[in-house]
C-alpha cells in the first residue's frame, strides 16, 4: 500500500474536473436561476428526464483542449487531475458501449475528452484520475436520488441499475484509461456491503488503483475525503484529501461569481500540506469546453507563487 500510495502522498495537490452537460443550462432553468450547485440542476430544479436529455444534443464544447487544461494545473503546480466521467445525471463524458446516454451517441461533439486527457496528462507527467457516481444516476431506470425520485422514468430496481450500467461502465473505464485514481461519491445506503463488493473485486484487478472513503458498504477505501473544509488537526495515520470548489459551485453556473480570492486559496493549500494533506481544488468548464477566466487566473497565481516561494 505505501508504494502504492507514494505518488499520492508526495502530490499535495490536484485538479477537480467537474465537467458535463449541466454546464448547458449553466444554473438557469425555464429562465429562472436554480439554487443548488450547477451539477445538481436536474434534482433541485425537478427537471423530467426526457427533459434534461435535451441538454445532450446542446453540448458541443469544441473549443475543449486537453493541452491547455493540463498546463494550466501543472502551471498551478498540480501533481494530478480528476475529472468526472460520469455525474449523479447519469451522462458518459466518454464514448460508453455499456449505455447509450454518452458523448458519443448523444451529443454532435464527436471526440472523447478523457482519452485526450488521459494522454496529456500523462504526456506532460501528471496523473489522471476519475470521479464516477456510483449509485446516484437520475436518468437510468434504478438509479439512485438523493431526496427521492421526481419522474416515473427513474423506476427500477437498483441492484439492476448497477449490473446493467454502473458496473459495465467502470469496467469500461478501468480498462479504457488506466486511471490512478477512482473517486466515487454519495453511495447512500444502496450500495449495501453485497452490492459495493462486487465493484471491490473489479478494483483489485487493478493493484496500482487508489480508491476514495465514498463507495459505500463500510469500505473505508485509501483515502478520506472532507469536503469544503481543512480539518483542523488532519487525519493522523490516514490518506486525506480535502476536495473544494473556487467559488459555490462544482459543476458551471454562469451565476456563480463568488470566487474566492488567490489568497485564501494558497492559504489552503499551504495549511492542508502543513497537516499532511492533498487539496484537490475544482474548476467548472463551461459547454464550450472553457475553464471559466477567473478559475484559470488564480490558478496561474497560486503557480506564480509556488515558482517564487515554494520547494517543488
Ligand atoms: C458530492 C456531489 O453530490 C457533488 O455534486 C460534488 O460532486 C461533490 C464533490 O461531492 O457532494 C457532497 C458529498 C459529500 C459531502 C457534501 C457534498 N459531505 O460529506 O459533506
Amino acid at each position: 500500500r505505501d508504494a502504492r500510495m507514494a505518488w499520492w502522498r508526495e502530490a499535495r495537490f490536484g485538479m477537480f474536473i467537474h465537467w458535463g452537460i449541466y454546464a448547458v443550462p449553466a444554473g438557469f432553468w425555464q429562465g429562472k436561476p436554480v439554487d443548488d450547485a450547477g451539477e445538481w440542476i436536474m434534482n433541485a430544479g425537478k427537471i423530467p428526464v426526457a427533459d434534461y436529455k435535451k441538454f445532450a444534443p446542446q453540448f458541443n464544447p469544441t473549443q475543449f483542449d486537453a493541452h491547455t487544461w493540463v498546463s494550466l494545473a501543472k502551471a498551478a503546480g498540480m501533481k494530478y487531475i480528476v475529472i468526472t466521467s460520469k455525474h449523479h445525471d447519469g451522462f458518459a463524458m466518454y464514448p460508453s458501449k455499456a449505455n447509450p446516454f454518452n458523448i458519443a451517441d448523444a451529443t454532435p461533439f464527436k471526440r472523447d475528452p478523457l482519452r485526450e486527457l488521459a494522454d496529456e496528462a500523462r504526456r506532460q507527467g501528471l496523473k489522471f484520475g476519475l470521479y464516477y457516481s456510483q449509485a446516484q444516476d437520475w436518468t437510468a431506470p434504478g438509479g439512485a436520488a438523493m431526496g427521492g425520485h421526481w419522474d416515473k422514468a427513474q423506476d427500477g430496481d437498483f441492484a439492476h441499475y448497477l449490473h446493467t450500467k454502473a458496473i459495465p461502465q467502470l469496467k469500461e473505464i478501468l480498462a479504457t484509461y488506466h486511471p490512478d485514481v477512482l473517486w466515487f461519491d454519495t453511495p447512500t445506503a444502496a450500495m449495501t456491503p453485497q452490492l459495493s463488493s462486487e465493484i471491490v473485486s473489479l478494483l483489485n484487478q487493478y493493484p496500482q488503483l487508489i480508491w476514495n472513503n465514498r463507495l459505500g458498504g463500510g469500505y473505508p477505501g485509501d483515502t478520506e475525503t472532507p469536503e469544503q473544509h481543512i480539518p483542523p488537526q488532519g487525519f493522523s495515520g490516514k490518506d486525506w484529501e480535502t476536495c473544494m470548489t473556487i467559488n459555490d459551485t462544482w459543476g458551471y453556473k454562469s451565476n456563480d461569481t463568488h470566487f474566492k480570492s488567490t489568497k485564501v486559496l494558497l492559504q489552503n493549500l499551504v495549511d492542508i500540506a502543513s497537516k499532511g494533506g492533498n487539496y484537490l481544488l475544482n474548476v467548472g468548464p463551461d459547454a464550450h469546453g472553457v475553464i471559466p477566466a477567473p478559475e484559470a487566473e488564480r490558478l496561474q497565481q497560486i503557480g506564480h507563487w509556488l515558482d517564487v516561494n515554494g520547494e517543488s
